[in-house]
């Protein structure tokens, strides 16, 4: 296969023989971020579509996350930071309760702090308490919350929720991502909800300018 179809095709096959090897390659044509947005994650949207319709199992599920999060490390030093940008804010960012979906938030990680940001990176299945007292103390100016299953769309909504009950919504602007998140279920539902500023980000990009207009 020709270099871009054999990224793609690793993802798919959760092969991790060869990989750092074409990523070298790669990076000779095109710069970190492009390979992970035009190649990686396609990889990882067909691994989603053929779990989804029952011609993957899990474990292979998980061999192909690990690959694709091999192929992040790989790259990472390789991604462009904005050194001029410094301590333009801090965001306390958590996988929401009972979701282990760890690859966008660490891309959004990534970006985030390559671009001027303190990223407090709580990790996975982080309960609210948690999430609203290490937003405490660690100052955070911002919560982000990232969730990748329907039921933690509902989570969010009850995490946002605790939040207007102890009456702390209006100090922290609440950033949300995940792919069972919707636009209007955000920017509509969710934010009718909530005391304080909740804004939707489809991607890690969206985030970054999500939080340079929160921070302005
Ligand atoms: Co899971 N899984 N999974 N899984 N998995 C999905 C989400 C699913 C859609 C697959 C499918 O059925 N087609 C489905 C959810 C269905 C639903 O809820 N309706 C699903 C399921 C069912 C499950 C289990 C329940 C399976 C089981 O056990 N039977 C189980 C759940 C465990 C749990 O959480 N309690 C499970 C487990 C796993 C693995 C562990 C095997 C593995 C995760 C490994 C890991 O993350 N460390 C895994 C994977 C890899 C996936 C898919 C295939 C890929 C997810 C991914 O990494 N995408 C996924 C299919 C899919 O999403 N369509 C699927 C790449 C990543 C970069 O995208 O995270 O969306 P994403 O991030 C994007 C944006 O959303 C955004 O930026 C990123 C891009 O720039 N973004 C943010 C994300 N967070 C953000 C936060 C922000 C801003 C932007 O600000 C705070």
């Amino acid at each position: 296969l020709p270099l871009w179809e054999r990224l793609e095709q690793r993802i798919v096959d959760g092969d991790a023989n060869g990989m750092e090897e074409d990523l070298h390659e790669a990076l000779a044509d095109k710069p970190a971020l492009d390979i992970v947005n035009d190649h990686l994650l396609a990889g990882m949207k067909v691994v989603g579509d053929l779990f989804g319709s029952g011609e993957m199992q899990l474990p292979f599920v998980l061999k192909s996350a690990e690959v694709m999060k091999g192929a992040v490390a790989v790259l990472e030093p390789h991604m462009e930071k904005n050194e001029d940008d410094e301590g333009k804010g801090r965001i306390l960012l958590a996988t929401v309760k009972g979701d282990v979906h760890d690859i966008g938030k660490n891309l959004v990680d990534i970006i985030l702090s390559n671009n001027g940001y303190d990223v407090v990176n709580i990790g996975i299945k982080q309960p609210v308490n948690t999430i609203l007292e290490s937003a405490e103390a660690e100052r955070a100016d911002v919560i982000g919350m990232s969730g990748l299953l329907v039921k933690s769309t509902v989570i969010m909504k009850e995490n946002l929720e605790e939040m207007n009950s102890r009456g702390i919504s209006e100090q922290y602007p609440v950033l949300l991502g995940g792919a069972a998140l919707t636009r209007s279920y955000v920017e509509q539902d969710l934010a009718e909800v909530f005391d304080g500023e909740v804004r939707y980000a489809k991607d890690a990009f969206e985030g970054l300018s999500l939080m340079d207009s929160m921070m302005a």
